[in-house]
């Protein structure tokens, strides 16, 4: 069912996308964007964007013989133990395939001679996926192409192709739900339509998150959000959705940490920036964590990386990601101390000034990320890891998985 918007209406639908216009002043649509936490639709945004005459067949024409990674899935595939496989594939489950453009639209048109290694990817069963392309990698050759984007009527003129990225896809194509940890984001639909389905932040619990397949910044859900399992996801049906289809010439706004099910409903050319944010810098200390975390334990598991890390990630040594999380601390701390330069009365009173700055030297002592020490090291992390503030509610969390939820406040 759609409303009079065009939007369709679900189920569980709350409240609908809100329809923005782009205002004659970017600038305050940018502190809008910034500080929003609904997602928002602009119509035809772009019709004045030189992209926006974008084709597959145009896009193949300026790249000539430029090779590309394709994603590819059957509709057809079945699952190893014989029980039909999710229906919005995890990237894990999918096909990888290097070719050109030119031989993508030779695949698309069902000319399977001219479509280079993409021809054993049957064109009835198959969808196929030029997804997640940074466009200054991919255009690195065309600038003119990274230069028909701009996000300045959106109030980021700072912004064009070398900032964005870019997914070119087949009908049906899709990316599994998840949510992204950092930033805010602006999609513009240039060729076709699109499918998004979005979660509100609140509904987390109800969309069974994991870090498994591992990528940093994405969350996945474990739900087919197009094919539930409510036997095994039941919280999954309570959970509101909101429904968006994304024409030529949109944009849509996704806020922060809301979640997302994306699938191509034509031929679709669109492209995205992710735009940050200030809480972008605790967000990289918690990936870090989380980083170091998942690969300590899967590679003492001896788990086969295929099996566990999302194929456009990459796993480093425990020492790398150390030193990943040392930046990401770092990083916070020249923040903060920029902030006290900037504004010295802003988060604090002068007392509490001087007790932060005396946690800081303490903090500094005990976990050793002042200047004379050029890293934490594993120790720290095991130091704080194992504090009763962490443990407690791990265990807590542990013990409800196994179905007992009555502790006794005593034995904690
Ligand atoms: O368009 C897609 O397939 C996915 C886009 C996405 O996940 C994003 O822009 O964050």
């Amino acid at each position: 069912m759609a409303d009079n918007n065009g939007f369709e209406v679900t189920k569980h639908h709350r409240s609908k996308v809100e329809k923005l216009h782009v205002l004659s002043d970017p600038v305050n649509l940018r502190s809008h964007l910034l500080k929003r936490s609904e997602p928002a639709v602009f119509h035809g945004a772009i019709s004045n964007w030189a992209c926006a005459k974008w084709t597959p067949e145009f896009l193949a024409a300026e790249l000539g013989g430029h090779k590309t990674k394709f994603r590819l899935f059957s509709r057809s595939k079945l699952a190893k133990d014989g029980s039909s496989c999710r229906r919005a594939a995890m990237e894990t489950d999918c096909e990888f395939e290097i070719a050109t453009f030119g031989e993508f639209i030779q695949w698309l048109n069902g000319c399977m001679e001219q479509s280079g290694h993409l021809a054993r990817f049957e064109r009835n069963f198959y969808w196929c996926y030029a997804d997640y392309k940074y466009m200054a990698e991919l255009f690195h050759d065309f600038p003119h192409l990274r230069q028909s984007v701009n996000w300045g009527s959106f109030g980021f003129p700072e912004r064009s192709g070398n900032e964005s990225t870019i997914w070119i896809g087949s009908k049906e194509a899709s990316t599994p739900c998840h949510m992204d940890t950092y930033g805010c984001n602006l999609v513009a639909q240039i060729y076709g339509r699109k499918k998004w389905i979005l979660f509100p932040p609140i509904e987390t619990p109800k969309l069974y998150p994991t870090r498994i397949p591992y990528e940093e910044s994405s969350v996945f859900s474990q739900v087919d959000v197009t094919n539930p399992d409510l036997s095994k996801f039941p919280s999954f049906a309570e959970a509101s959705q909101y429904e968006v289809i994304l024409e030529p010439g949109d944009v849509l706004f996704v806020p922060k940490k809301w979640w997302h099910y994306v699938e191509t409903l034509d031929t679709s050319i669109s492209v995205n920036t992710w735009i940050e944010l200030e809480s972008d810098h605790i967000e990289r200390v918690r990936e870090a964590l989380i980083r170091t975390l998942v690969c300590a334990l899967k590679k003492q598991e001896g788990a086969n990386e295929k099996a566990w890390v999302n194929p456009t990630e990459q796993i480093g040594t425990h020492e790398h990601n150390m030193e990943y999380l040392y930046k990401a601390l770092n990083a916070v701390k020249q923040t903060e101390a920029k902030k006290d330069v900037l504004h010295p009365d802003k988060h604090s009173s002068g007392d509490e000034r001087i007790m932060n700055d005396e946690r800081r030297r303490k903090d500094e002592r005990q976990f050793g990320y002042g200047q004379e020490r050029n890293n934490i090291s594993t120790d720290d992390l095991i130091n704080c890891l194992t504090t009763s503030d962490v443990i407690d509610p791990l265990t807590i969390l542990l013990l409800s998985k196994c179905g007992i939820t009555e502790i006794s406040e005593f034995h904690l």
